[in-house]
């Protein structure tokens, strides 16, 4: 009996290793918006179908600039606001590319105090994204959350119409309580796919391996 429970508890701890801490980061659970993510726009960002991945998200920054903001200003006043047909303008810096950009948030999460962890995700596109961690801490005075930690994953470069995974290591500052994944897209004015994003506790030993491949990979590239 004693044999048969630590066997268990030895499963139990396997299938916690590299379990993803963010649900549905494949976007595939839900109807017609992805759980547990932010609404798409229907603007510059949208929930496509991409075969075998399921559901993926999509961030479009080619609309046009003063088209985006206005629809934004409409939908802090009727968040089910239809979204306009969008107007692509010739020139690409009067896109909201060329400025605010777009982006989609997870929902929040709680931090555990000096935890390493993983960022991961599969991108596809032209133009490099970045996938941010924004941290929250709870404000001393007004005891709201208010932002006090960021760091980001930026996708390195390759070829446009191929998927490429990527992933970063941080450990949130000690007063971080809360963190959210923050898919962000802008210049240049382009399409971008996204797809498996996975947050997972990692040790310490993991980490430092992690940030010594990716140094690696950095000295290629700029080689
Ligand atoms: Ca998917």
């Amino acid at each position: 009996m004693r044999i048969g429970l630590s066997v268990m508890m030895l499963l139990a701890a396997a299938l916690q290793a590299g379990e993803n801490l963010l649900p549905n980061g494949s976007f595939d659970e839900g109807g017609k918006e992805a759980l547990h993510w932010e609404k798409t726009d229907n603007l510059t960002s949208f929930w496509r179908n991409d075969g075998q991945r399921g559901r993926i998200l999509e961030l479009d920054t080619r609309p046009d600039r003063k088209q985006v903001l206005a629809y934004r200003e409409e939908r802090k006043r009727n968040p089910d606001a239809p979204a306009p047909k969008a107007v692509i303008p010739k020139e690409p810096l009067k896109s909201i590319g060329s400025n605010e950009g777009t982006a989609l948030d997870s929902m929040l999460l709680d931090v555990k105090p000096g935890q390493d962890y993983k960022l991961s995700i599969d991108y596809r596109g032209a133009g490099t994204p970045f996938v941010w961690i924004k941290g929250f801490m709870i404000h001393p005075k007004r005891k709201t959350l208010t932002d006090c930690y960021q760091t980001r994953l930026a996708p390195p470069g390759g070829a446009a119409d191929r998927w490429r995974s990527c992933s970063i290591t941080f450990r949130p500052t000690p007063q971080t309580v809360k963190m959210k994944v923050r898919i962000y897209a802008y210049w240049p004015a382009g399409v971008y796919w996204f797809d498996n994003v996975r947050l997972e506790e990692i040790t310490p030993a993991e980490a430092a391996e992690l940030r010594r491949k990716r140094a690696e990979t950095e000295e290629k590239n700029v080689n």
